[in-house]
């Protein structure tokens, strides 16, 4: 699938830890339904209630599940696990494998996404041909990821922003009310898990993101 900046409108991050036991997969549905623009699978941790075999087998529904919707199915982290599920993306750390790596092994059929947090982070990888796109935060305080790097707020989003020609996400404990400071910083969209997992209303919050 050939990467848009568009499709990190309305971005969601999950896996099995995010959800109430038994719940993943139906969330995920639900989100996709609403309209998400695309989906990382980001199954990890000692609250994953999958073990690896159903983990490759849940990643292989929901990338089905991806492809009939028309939206990038992204895998976190785990390139293996991306190549045996055939992934629209993969999506690393700084602390994952090496984006160069990752870049050289399947940059020619997926889409790469990088974390970025600092400018100097957003510089070297400005520096690297093939990545489409950078993650950035967290924009706030966020208790979805345990080892998160420092808060940069809207202000830090926007200088990174500043600093590349390529598409930034936003991530970290956004909500609803942050959906157009977002924006206004010239990122291309907004990527959460809570907002989306933890919402009563999936529907409206996926609208509120696709309308920011
Ligand atoms: N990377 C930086 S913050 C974060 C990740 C995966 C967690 C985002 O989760 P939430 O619930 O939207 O704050
Ligand atoms: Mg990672």
């Amino acid at each position: 699938m050939k990467f848009k900046p568009e499709m990190l409108k309305a971005y969601f991050v999950c896996g099995s830890q995010d959800v109430p036991e038994g719940q993943y997969k139906a969330v995920v549905n639900d989100a996709i339904k609403a309209g998400v623009t695309a989906f990382q699978f980001r199954d990890k941790g000692a609250d994953s209630t999958l073990t690896p075999i159903d983990r490759a087998a849940v990643a292989m529904k929901l990338r089905g599940k991806c492809a009939e919707a028309g939206i990038p199915f992204i895998v976190d982290d785990n390139v293996e696990l991306a190549k045996q599920v055939n992934a629209d993306g993969i999506h690393v750390g700084q602390s994952d494998e090496k984006i160069q790596d990752v870049v050289n092994e399947v940059g020619d059929q997926m889409i790469i996404g990088l974390s970025c947090s600092t400018a100097e982070e957003v510089k070297a990888a400005n520096a690297i041909d093939g990545i489409d796109y950078y993650g950035s935060g967290p924009i706030h305080p966020t208790g979805s990821k345990a080892d998160a790097d420092p808060v940069i707020g809207l202000d830090g989003l926007k200088q990174l922003v500043s600093l590349t020609d390529r598409p930034i996400v936003a991530i970290g404990g956004i909500t609803v009310a942050d959906l157009s400071d977002v924006r206004k910083t010239g990122a291309a969209g907004s990527a959460v898990i809570s907002m989306i997992a933890q919402s009563e209303d999936i529907t409206s919050v996926v609208k509120a993101m696709l309308e920011a």
